[in-house]
This record gives structure tokens, C-alpha cells and sequence, in this order.
């Protein structure tokens, strides 16, 4: 699940698919092991699990993705721009969905342009497309 906007809590979450969840379906969020579901002012970000589900069995399963965040806190900051150039120098190598968070244009790979972009973001000189 993509066109997410950055810094979004979980109840912002739960207001955007209420539309979803209006007709007896219930909206499960978990962030690694722990469901977050109750806590309103909790950030979600890449990697966070969104499951719906109906009559107890879950019908949709989604993981989040926030491009530039990729250490999924939510926030597209200096770590996540610490981690992408950590990982063009070869130190580190992002998991997935995290890879896939870094990989702002969406060409399979995270390039010299990912970390730019993020830099232009974290720099507030420029937006970072979150619609694809
Ligand atoms: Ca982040
Ligand atoms: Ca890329």
C-alpha cells in the first residue's frame, strides 16, 4: 500500500479506510510483533501491517510503504538518509520492505538518485512522490 503521506499516526490511518471499515470489517495494525491498532498518536510507516478482516478470518493484508522511510519510524529523516548512502557504500544492505521504501523512483534499485532525492526531502528543497 503506497500514497502515503510521512508523519501519519495511526489514527489518521484508521480515519483514511474508515470508508473500508464502515461495513463490519475490523482494521487490525501491527508494527513487527506488536499491534498498534489502539494507539492513535503512534506513527505507522514502511513495513507497518494493515490487515482487514470479516467475520474473524482476515480479507486483505497490506504492508505500508513510505518511500524515503527506510528504517520505518514513519519519518523520512537524516537515519533514513544515513542508511540509504550506507547502502550505496556497500556497509549495509536494506531488507525488504525497507529496500523497496528506498527505491524512491522505482526502478528495482537504490541509486545516486534515491539518495538525492532524500536529501532534497530531508533539506526541505523538494517533495518526494508517494503516489506509485
Ligand atoms: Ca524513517
Ligand atoms: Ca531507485
Amino acid at each position: 500500500m503506497t500514497n502515503l503521506t510521512p508523519q501519519k499516526t495511526v489514527g489518521q490511518l484508521k480515519t483514511d479506510l474508515s470508508a473500508l471499515c464502515g461495513s463490519g470489517a475490523t482494521l487490525k495494525i501491527k508494527k513487527g510483533t506488536d499491534e498498534i491498532t489502539a494507539n492513535d498518536n503512534e506513527q505507522v510507516g514502511t513495513g507497518t501491517e494493515l490487515s482487514v478482516s470479516v467475520g474473524g478470518a482476515v480479507t486483505d493484508l497490506y504492508h505500508l510503504r513510505i518511500y524515503g522511510d527506510v528504517n520505518g519510524d514513519g519519518n523520512i529523516s537524516l537515519n533514513d538518509l544515513t542508511s540509504v548512502r550506507d547502502q550505496l557504500v556497500g556497509i549495509h544492505t536494506l531488507d525488504e520492505p525497507y529496500q523497496g521504501a528506498g527505491d524512491l523512483y522505482g526502478e528495482g534499485k537504490i541509486t545516486l538518485n534515491d539518495l538525492v532525492g532524500i536529501m532534497t526531502y530531508v533539506s526541505a528543497a523538494g517533495d518526494i512522490n508517494q503516489n506509485h
